[in-house]
């Protein structure tokens, strides 16, 4: 008896709706945020900025970890060497729209970082909400743990960012070193920055 050598092509299609299904079900969702929001930093700086210019983009040498997270490119507080002593920078993110989220829904940013920090040196993320009424910036707000020690290897850093269901928000890494130079060390990297919805 012989079989079936060919497979018609029909036996693998499909239909759209069931993908649709599929995707609708799932537990994670990516968030449609204006401007686009890309974290990644393969194309360089796009909608990321640093106010002191400790933050860098780019492939780690020297120190640090030995490639980005993936890809290329990743951001870093100096990317080839410590960072100094008594220089605070934050890398900050772009002007974001936040979903508006109810029930059991969670508004999370999700990170790879990798960090190495000297005594009494951390890294924090932050949140600065925009305020429609006085056409304002507000005060950057700690989120999450802060960032201590050494990491090792890349990790995933979660922060929840529910409270800011509905607001038009930017994120912040805020690198402080204290003023003793003895404590320096290589810093702190991050790629993949995603901002989802569980
Ligand atoms: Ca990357």
């Amino acid at each position: 008896m012989a079989l079936p050598l060919s497979i018609s092509a029909e036996t693998f299609v499909i239909p759209f709706s069931d993908i649709r299904q599929a995707i609708d079900t799932s537990e994670v969702t990516v968030v449609d945020i204006t401007p686009t929001f890309t974290g990644d930093f393969e194309a360089g700086w796009v909608d990321w900025s640093a106010d002191v210019g400790l933050w860098e983009v780019g492939t780690p040498s020297v120190v640090g970890p030995p490639s980005c997270f993936a890809g290329t490119q990743c951001a870093g507080t100096v990317l080839d060497g410590n960072y100094p002593a008594n220089t605070t920078s934050r890398l900050v993110g772009a002007s974001m729209q936040m979903p508006v989220v109810t029930g059991f829904d969670e508004i999370h940013m999700r990170f790879q970082n990798w960090f190495a920090y000297g005594s009494g040196d951390s890294g924090q993320v932050q949140v600065s909400v925009w305020d429609s009424g006085t056409l304002m910036r507000g005060a950057w707000v700690n989120e999450g743990s802060a960032v201590v020690n050494v990491s090792g290897a890349w990790t995933l850093k979660d922060v929840d960012l529910t409270a800011y269901s509905g607001e038009r928000v930017r994120i912040g890494l805020l690198h402080p070193a204290d003023p003793s130079g003895i404590t320096v060390s290589n810093g702190w990297y991050t790629d993949d920055v995603t901002i989802s919805v569980f």
